[in-house]
């Protein structure tokens, strides 16, 4: 009778999910309801999210769930829907990969310089973060925007809000007072009225309304509760670590890697290295840097026409190590389309083999991806003065074993990987926490360290030639 259980809806940038977390005292289980396809649309005015789609498996997802206690939703960040005045979405939510924010940054540096920018909102550059978006956009006719997981909550409840976990991806966010920027917004012409009243994570978000109810058929009253709703936000609360002395990387379509601070850090140098500043659970920063992930091998394997990677994997781990590296978070990799060739483009311009079959190339983003993640652990523990001893990935990438075993190789430090879910659970844990169920961030952490399967790798070869191939990207 003391277990609770909660549905977490996940929604990722190439799959959606709905995952039941069964919570009491002592135990925590995890077990998937549903799980369906997001597939971005790409139609002459440019890239769309498939909102209503995504909205139907969400409501497939409730009712696949059974009765649960609530409700908690986390997507990607940055993204919105735009509603008229009475409360219907305006077109469909664009996709942060949608080119229209080309050369908008520029534009929005004119009047605040980029290092101003910084020092206000701590958020790395990245075409895609909501204040250029919303530059670049007509807002003709918008009343209200709701971040992704917000939008899908008003449709599920009726009222409106701005988490802000996932608010402070916006850009409009100052990381110090956790409030809006008013500044900021207001020299860029941005009125933060078209933004909802913020939520904090564990806040009431609703309930359920009766259409929601006979359409899922659940029982009411079924609360929504408000969760760390940007999806590395939740993540990183179900990263299993004890202690601080730890640097996590939230692996999937994205790796977001980096260390969990009680402050920001606003310093010049740690503008120009790129890293953000992202609110997190119980007054945390999330310092981290994107990654590109593993998006560079879903595009190589979607133009190679879907070959196992079963089988592509170990032919991989056999490609020689290390012959021909990338820059794993160079913007050029952001849209779309021509992935193996613009990899092999960028070998060539920085006069390294060109890999040719799809289990060197897979090699060559593997490889890459591990130099990316310890470049990202070393320079946020000097940058952030906060020295670790563990790497714990979490996410999608810890089910690629090879992955996880070169980023230890890479970093110099033990990876400890898992859980899998890693959003999910922590989206669940903030719902079971809002309720009384668990503790702090700390206490969910050590039921996460008891309850989920974790696999460790341990550093292994010469970190010097590492070290080596990340110089070959230097100045490239
Ligand atoms: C990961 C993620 C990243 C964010 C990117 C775009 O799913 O939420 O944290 O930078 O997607 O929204």
């Amino acid at each position: 009778a003391s277990v609770k259980s909660y549905a977490a809806v996940d929604l990722g940038a190439s799959s959606g999910r709905v995952m039941v977390g069964r919570v009491g005292p002592d135990s925590l289980e995890l077990s998937e309801a549903h799980r369906f396809v997001n597939r971005p649309v790409r139609v002459p005015e440019g890239l769309r999210w498939d909102i209503l789609s995504l909205y139907g498996g969400v409501l497939d997802g409730l009712r696949a769930a059974g009765q649960v206690d609530s409700v908690g939703i986390d997507s990607w960040a940055v993204d919105y829907g735009l509603l008229d005045a009475d409360g219907a979405l305006l077109g469909n939510p664009v996709h942060y990969r949608d080119p229209r924010t080309e050369g908008v940054a520029q534009k929005v540096w004119a009047t605040v310089p980029a290092p101003e920018l910084y020092a206000a909102t701590g958020l790395q550059y990245a075409p895609f973060n909501t204040l250029y978006q919303l530059v670049a956009d007509r807002l003709t006719g918008a009343q209200r925007l709701l971040l992704i997981p917000d939008l899908l909550t008003y449709w599920l409840t009726g009222e409106q809000g701005t988490e802000l976990t996932n608010a402070s991806t916006t850009q409009l966010i100052d990381p110090r007072t956790r409030g809006w920027s008013y500044d900021i917004a207001s020299r860029l012409g941005i009125d933060l009225g078209l933004f909802a009243p913020l939520r904090q994570p564990g806040d009431p978000a609703g309930l359920l309304r009766p259409e929601v109810l006979e359409e899922t058929g659940l029982t009411g009253p079924v609360p929504v509760t408000a969760v760390g709703s940007h999806d590395t936000a939740s993540a990183v609360a179900a990263v299993p670590a004890s202690g601080e002395r730890f640097a996590y990387i939230c692996t999937g379509t994205w790796s977001l890697a980096g260390l969990e601070l009680d402050a920001p850090v606003l310093t010049e140098e740690s503008r120009a290295a790129n890293f953000t500043n992202e609110l997190g659970l119980d007054g945390t920063v999330r310092y981290l840097r994107n990654i590109m992930g593993l998006w560079l091998l879903q595009e190589c394997v979607r133009a190679w026409g879907d070959p196992d990677l079963g089988e592509l994997l170990p032919e991989a781990a056999k490609v020689p190590a290390l012959r021909s590296v990338v820059d794993a978070s160079d913007p050029v990799f952001l849209p779309p389309g021509r992935m193996p060739e613009r990899i092999a483009e960028a070998c060539r311009a920085s006069g390294q083999p060109v890999p040719v079959s799809p289990a060197e190339v897979t090699r060559c983003i593997l490889d890459s991806l591990a130099l990316a993640h310890r470049k990202a652990v070393e320079e946020a523990q000097r940058l952030a003065d906060h020295p670790v001893d563990v790497v714990h990935v979490v996410g999608g990438g810890t089910r690629n074993a090879l992955l996880c075993q070169l980023t230890a190789d890479a970093c110099g430090l033990p990876v400890v990987a898992g859980p899998t879910e890693a959003a999910a659970l922590g989206n669940v844990l903030v719902q079971a926490r809002a309720h009384g169920l668990v503790g702090d961030l700390p206490g969910g952490r050590e039921l996460l360290t008891r309850t989920q399967p974790l696999a460790r790798y341990e550093p292994q070869g010469d970190t010097a030639r590492w070290r080596e191939a990340q110089s070959r990207l230097a100045g490239v």
